[in-house]
């Protein structure tokens, strides 16, 4: 098994304008003459979390994280104006020019794996290798499972507090009714949707969930940000031409070295996504992680994962 490398503070900060009303924040770490890995996080809205960095070997990765647009360090906070998948994926663009990268390795796990999927498509040429984990490609399917019915039956515990803040007359579309509350000017009515929205999705993303990662979305800021992007994502599914748009696109990228890391028992993004993506890119390495739910801190995952970390250092 695979452990974390030690955790690591990053080399160089810093603030990028992106548009007329955003600003976002960039890290990197590991080596400035390593091999460069743009990280991808989750959500969207998610930001960046320190542990991230540590699935890299320090020593011969260039690590670059960043704040996707609202959420983190970006600015302004929380904000849903021009934050669309077509943005973020011109971001990681400026992004690599800002910092003179021909070609990187992109890593994503969950929304990151759609993010990096979308990016590759767009930008084939700029990468070297892909991993992606958790598979989620933002599909009607996917989104009605985890927001309306289907996680709710492995879960109705944590289910009946995620419905706590919809009135009963509004639960026959649960995501239209998040995002009321999550845009309502009322900061109270806003904060407790998002609270309770985050907290379902934190409580269901590991086989043995800890205390300690429910904390994380009971800070006011992390759960604004985090459920008024993935609700305003969802709403608008994806920002996508079509619902399944991402398998529809995949020929195009197939030659690009890749790997789809997998959780068996994972609620939030079911294997079935994994599964689609699978069958349309039989060239990419497939690894189910038969104990595993979603996070990407589970023990099998986080060991795959920095396996192939190591592997894709010598592309
Ligand atoms: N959203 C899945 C996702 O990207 C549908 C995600 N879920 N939890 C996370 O990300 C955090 C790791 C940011 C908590």
């Amino acid at each position: 098994m695979k452990d974390l490398y030690p955790n690591i503070e990053p080399f160089n900060e810093f603030q990028l304008n992106v548009s007329d009303l955003h600003t976002i924040h960039i890290e990197e770490s590991g080596n400035p003459k390593g091999k460069p890995v743009i990280f991808l996080h989750g959500g969207p809205g998610g930001g960046i979390e320190p542990v991230y960095r540590q699935y890299f070997n320090p020593e011969k990765w260039r690590i670059i994280i960043f704040d996707q647009r609202g959420c983190g360090k970006s600015t302004p906070h929380a904000e849903l104006q021009e934050n669309t998948t077509w943005d973020l994926v011109e971001d990681i663009e400026k992004i690599r020019d800002y910092i003179s990268i021909d070609q990187w390795v992109v890593f994503g796990g969950s929304w990151g794996s759609t993010l990096a999927l979308s990016y590759a498509i767009k930008h084939q040429n700029r990468c070297k290798g892909l991993i992606f984990r958790g598979i989620f490609m933002l599909r009607e399917k996917e989104i009605r499972w985890f927001y309306q019915e289907g996680a709710s039956y492995i879960y109705p515990d944590a289910w009946e507090k995620y419905l706590e803040p919809i009135p009963k007359f509004k639960r026959n579309n649960l995501v239209k009714s998040y995002y009321e509350q999550l845009t309502d000017e009322n900061i109270n009515i806003r904060l407790k949707a998002a609270k309770a929205w985050s907290i379902w999705e934190a409580s269901t993303s590991k086989l043995f969930q800890s205390e300690k990662s429910l904390h994380h979305f009971e800070i006011d800021d992390i759960a604004d940000a985090f459920a008024r992007i993935e609700c305003h994502y969802f709403i608008n599914k994806g920002f996508f031409k079509t619902d399944e748009w991402l398998l529809e696109n995949i020929n195009s990228i197939r030659q690009i070295p890749a790997v789809i890391v997998q959780g068996r028992y994972d609620v939030v993004c079911p294997m079935q996504s994994a599964w689609d993506l699978h069958r349309k890119w039989p060239e990419a390495d497939f690894h189910i992680i038969q104990d595993a739910g979603h996070s990407m801190t589970e023990p099998g995952i986080r060991s795959k994962l920095i396996e192939y970390t190591d592997k894709f250092v010598e592309l």
